[in-house]
C-alpha cells in the first residue's frame, strides 16, 4: 500500500484525526514503516499530543509477539501453530465447561476494542461460551459516570454535544480532569472561556490543566481528596439558597427538586468550607459564576468519579447542572470526558455484564428477544447479568467463580485495584488466555497468548468523547502469523460448535451491530462502514433514515416521559477513613507521555526518554517531615502493598496528599496500594484515594 491513510489515533478518546504516509525510499531505515502527520478534523483541528505523534514505532516494534504462545510442561511460554493454540484452547474451554457449567468461564473486554470487536466479544461469550461472566475494564473507567448519566437523562452519551459548542462558552466547571495531559489538543476548545477568564478546574492538585487557570483565566479549586460530593453539595446549597437556579426548566423538565432541596438544606458553605479547605467566599464565586445565564458547561473526569462514591457524585454534578438548566440550553451543557479510544463505544455493544447490543439491558425481555433473533438464537438460551469487573475477578476465589479467563484488550495486573490481590488470583486460574500485541505483565502470566493485529492493520469504526462514529482505517500488513480478533473468534466459535454466525470482516460484522442495536438506546441501525466512509459528522443515535443526533438532550430528555431525574444523594462513609498518625492520602492518575497500563507506551523508546520512573509528587513540607528531599527514593506503603518511587516535591499538591501515575509496573505499580472497594450502583472501585505511609526508602 502506498497511498496516504486518513485514520485516527489508537489511543484516547479523542481519537485525533492523524494521516498515515509510508516512509519513503529515501528515509533513514529507523524511521517508521508509516509516517504520522496530524489531520484537520472538529475535535483535534491537527494537533496530536506526543502519543500520537510516535504511535506508529509500536506497528513495527521487536517486542511484538508473531506467533501464538502456549505454556509448556516447564512452564515457559513457547511458540505454536494456530491451528495448535485454538485447538487446545477449544479443548481445555470444553473440558472446563463439562465439569463447572459455562460460567466457570470469564471474559475481559478492554475500551480501546473497535466496535465490531466489542460487540462480537460480547456475542461471543453470550453464545459461543454461553457464559454470563463477562465484563471489560470500562468498570474502572467509565462506570460511575454511565450510571449516573443513566439514571438522571435516561442516556449516557458522554459528551451530548460536539465539543466545539466549548468553543463559546463562557464558564467550564472542569472537576477531576486533567485534560492538559491526557488530551492535549482539547485545549483548543478551552482557549475561549479562558479568555473570558471562566476556566474553574477541581484538583487535589495544581495539575497542568489547573495551571491554565492563571492569569485571570479562572480559578483552581484544591478539595480535600474524595470531597468532590461535599463541594457540589456545597455548590447547589448555595444556588438554592440565593435563589440561582431556573425555576421555570426545573418545573417544566425534571423531577426531584424538592428533595434536592431537602437534601443540600445542611450543606451550609462554611461546612463545605470546613471538610473540603476550599473557601466559602470561592464557593460563593463558583456558585455565582455558573448561574450567570452565559454559556455554561459542567465536565467531569476521573478524578471525581473514580470513587467508591462516583456515581453518586457524578450525579451531585449533573444536578447542579439540572437546576441551573444546562443540558438542555443550547451552548450549554453537562459531560463526563471519556477516556479510552472506544470508551463510549465499547460500553454500548455488550461488553457490560448486564448488558446487550444497543445499550440494551440483558434482564429486558424485549431486549434479549431482539438480539437473540439478530444471533439466531432462542432468547430463553441468553444468559443473564454476571459480574462487574472487580468481582469477576475476585470470584476466582469462590467456589462457583471462574476458572478461567480470556482477556481482550486489558491488561488487569497493572491497571485493577489491590493489583497484588489480582496477580495472584490469575496466577490461581486454572486457563489464562490473553490477545495482545505485546507480551503485557498480563500476558506474561497467560497459558495460552495470541497475538492480535494493531489499529493501523485493522479497519473498523469507533466512537469517540462526543458520540461522534469515526472510520479507523488499514494503512499497512499486519505482520506474518499475527491475526484479527474477529477471525479468533470465528475460529474458536466453529470449534465450539457455536450457533449463530461469526464474521471476520469488519463491515459485515459491523452491519449486524447496527441491527442488533436498533430500536435501542445507542441505535447505530442507519450506519454501515460505506456511509462512514466520507468522514460525516455521525453521533448516535443514528437510526435509519435519519441524520444522526449530535446534541440528544436538546429535544428532551431521553427517559420515556421526557423528564431528567434529580436523585438527591448524600455522603456516605469513606471506605478508607481520614489520615491520621502521619498518613497521607494517595491520589492516582495519568502522566502525558504514558497511556494506561503503560503496556504500549513504555516500549515507545521516545516517550521512555521523558517518563521512564515512577515519580511521587509531594509537597516539600510532606518530605522534609519525613526526612526526603528531591530526587530521594521514598517507599509508599499500606495494608495490601509496597511501591517505590523517586521523589519530586512540588508546591502544587496539598501537603496532605501525594500523586502517583499508574503507568509502571513492578514494585513501581500505584495499584498495588489501591482499594478495590466499589461503588454500590456502578461498581467502580475506588481507584483515586488511598491511605499511605510514606517514608525513605532503605539504602541498597
Ligand atoms: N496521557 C494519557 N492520556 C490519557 C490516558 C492515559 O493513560 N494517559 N488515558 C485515557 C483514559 S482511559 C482516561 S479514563 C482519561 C482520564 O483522564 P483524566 O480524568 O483527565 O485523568 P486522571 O489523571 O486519571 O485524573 C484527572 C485528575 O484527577 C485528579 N484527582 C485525583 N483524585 C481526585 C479527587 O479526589 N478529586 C478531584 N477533584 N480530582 C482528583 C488527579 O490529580 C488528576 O489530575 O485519559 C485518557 N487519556
Ligand atoms: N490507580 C489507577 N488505576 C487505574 C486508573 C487510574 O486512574 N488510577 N484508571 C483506570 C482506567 S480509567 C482505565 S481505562 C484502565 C485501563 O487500564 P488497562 O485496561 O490495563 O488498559 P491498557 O493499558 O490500555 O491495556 C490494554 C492492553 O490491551 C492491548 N490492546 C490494545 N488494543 C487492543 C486490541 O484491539 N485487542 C487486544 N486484544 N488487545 C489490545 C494493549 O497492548 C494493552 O496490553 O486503568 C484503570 N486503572
Ligand atoms: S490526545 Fe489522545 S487521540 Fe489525540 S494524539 Fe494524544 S493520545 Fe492520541
Ligand atoms: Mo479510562
Amino acid at each position: 500500500m502506498s497511498v496516504a491513510t486518513h485514520t485516527h489515533c489508537p489511543y484516547c478518546a479523542l481519537q485525533c484525526a492523524m494521516t498515515l504516509t509510508p516512509r519513503t525510499a529515501d528515509a533513514a531505515i529507523d524511521e517508521p514503516s508509516l509516517t504520522v502527520t496530524g489531520r484537520s478534523f472538529p475535535t483535534n483541528r491537527g494537533g496530536l499530543c506526543k502519543k500520537g505523534w510516535t504511535s506508529s514505532i509500536l506497528l513495527d516494534s521487536d517486542d511484538r509477539i508473531r506467533t501464538p504462545l502456549i505454556r509448556d510442561a516447564h512452564g515457559e511460554l513457547v511458540p505454536s501453530e494456530w491451528s495448535e493454540a485454538l485447538d487446545l484452547l477449544a479443548q481445555r474451554i470444553r473440558a472446563l465447561q463439562d465439569e463447572s457449567g459455562p460460567d466457570s468461564i470469564g471474559v475481559f473486554g478492554g475500551g480501546g476494542l473497535t466496535n465490531e470487536k466489542a460487540y462480537q466479544l460480547g456475542k461471543f461469550a453470550r453464545i459461543a461460551l454461553g457464559t454470563s461472566r463477562i465484563d471489560y475494564n470500562g468498570r474502572f473507567c467509565m462506570s460511575s459516570a454511565a450510571a449516573a448519566a443513566n439514571r438522571a437523562f435516561g442516556i449516557d452519551r458522554g459528551l451530548p454535544f460536539p465539543l466545539t459548542d466549548l468553543d463559546g462558552a463562557k464558564t467550564v466547571l472542569m472537576l477531576g480532569s486533567n485534560v492538559a495531559a491526557t488530551m492535549p489538543p482539547f485545549l483548543s476548545h478551552l482557549a475561549g472561556v479562558r479568555e473570558a477568564g471562566g476556566l474553574i478546574v477541581v484538583d487535589p492538585r495544581r495539575s497542568a490543566t489547573a495551571r491554565l487557570t492563571e492569569e485571570g483565566q479562572g480559578m483552581h479549586l484544591a478539595p480535600a481528596p474524595g470531597t468532590d460530593l461535599e463541594l457540589l453539595l456545597g455548590l447547589t446549597h448555595i444556588v438554592i439558597a440565593e435563589g440561582l437556579f431556573d425555576a421555570a426548566e426545573i418545573e417544566a423538565h425534571t423531577d426531584g427538586f424538592d428533595d434536592l432541596r431537602r437534601s443540600v438544606a445542611a450543606w451550609w458553605p462554611a461546612r463545605v468550607q470546613q471538610l473540603t479547605g476550599v473557601p466559602v467566599r470561592v464557593l460563593r464565586d463558583v456558585a455565582r459564576r455558573l448561574s450567570s445565564g452565559a454559556e455554561t458547561f459542567i465536565l467531569t473526569g476521573r478524578g471525581i468519579e473514580q470513587h467508591a462514591d462516583g456515581t453518586d457524585t457524578a450525579t451531585a454534578a449533573i444536578n447542579l447542572a439540572l437546576i441551573l438548566g444546562l443540558p438542555t440550553r443550547p451552548g450549554s451543557g453537562y459531560g463526563t470526558l471519556t477516556g479510552q479510544g472506544n470508551g463510549q463505544g465499547g460500553r454500548e455493544h455488550g461488553q457490560k455484564c448486564d448488558q446487550l447490543p444497543g445499550y440494551r439491558k440483558i434482564t429486558d425481555p424485549v431486549a434479549r428477544a431482539h438480539v437473540a433473533a439478530v444471533w439466531g438464537v432462542d432468547p430463553e438460551d441468553l444468559p443473564g447479568p454476571g459480574l462487574p469487573a472487580v468481582q469477576l475477578l475476585a470470584s476466582v476465589d469462590e467456589p462457583d467463580g471462574i476458572r478461567a479467563l480470556l482477556v481482550h484488550g486489558s491488561n488487569p495486573v497493572i491497571s485493577a485495584p489491590d493489583a497484588g490481590a489480582v496477580r495472584e488470583r490469575l496466577g490461581r486460574l486454572e486457563l489464562l488466555v490473553v490477545c495482545d500485541f505485546f507480551l503485557s505483565e498480563t500476558a506474561a502470566m497467560a497459558d495460552i497468548v495470541l497475538p492480535v493485529t494493531q489499529w493501523a492493520e485493522e479497519e473498523g469504526t469507533m466512537t469517540n468523547l462526543e458520540g461522534r462514529v469515526i472510520r479507523r482505517r488499514r494503512a499497512t500488513n499486519p505482520p506474518t502469523g499475527v491475526r484479527s480478533e474477529l477471525w479468533i473468534f470465528a475460529e474458536l466459535a466453529r470449534r465450539l460448535d457455536a450457533p449463530g454466525r461469526f464474521d471476520v470482516d469488519p463491515a459485515l460484522v459491523f452491519d449486524e451491530l447496527a441491527r442488533a442495536s436498533a430500536g435501542g438506546i445507542a441505535d447505530y441501525s442507519g450506519l454501515s462502514h460505506d456511509l462512514l466512509d466520507d468522514d460525516r459528522d455521525a453521533y448516535w443515535p443514528f437510526p435509519i433514515g435519519s441524520e444522526g443526533t449530535p446534541r440528544p438532550l436538546l429535544g428532551g430528555y431521553r427517559h420515556p416521559d421526557g423528564r431528567a431525574r434529580i436523585v438527591a444523594v448524600s455522603v456516605s462513609e469513606r471506605p478508607e477513613s481520614a489520615a491520621t498518625g502521619g498518613e497521607l492520602a494517595l491520589i492516582t492518575g495519568r502522566l502525558l507521555e504514558h497511556y494506561q497500563s503503560g503496556a504500549q507506551t513504555r516500549r515507545v523508546p521516545e516517550l521512555m526518554v521523558a517518563r521512564s520512573a515512577l515519580e511521587v509528587t509531594m509537597h516539600p513540607s510532606t518530605a522534609a517531615d519525613r526526612g526526603l528531599r528531591d530526587g530521594d527514593q521514598a517507599t509508599l506503603e499500606n495494608s495490601r502493598g509496597t511501591v517505590t518511587a523517586r521523589v519530586a516535591t512540588s508546591v502544587e499538591i496539598r501537603p496532605d496528599t501525594v500523586f502517583l501515575p499508574f503507568h509502571f509496573a513492578d514494585a513501581h505499580s500505584a495499584n498495588l496500594l489501591t482499594n478495590d472497594a466499589t461503588d454500590p450502583i456502578s461498581a467502580m472501585p475506588e481507584f483515586k484515594t488511598a491511605i499511605v505511609q510514606v517514608r525513605a526508602a532503605a539504602a541498597h
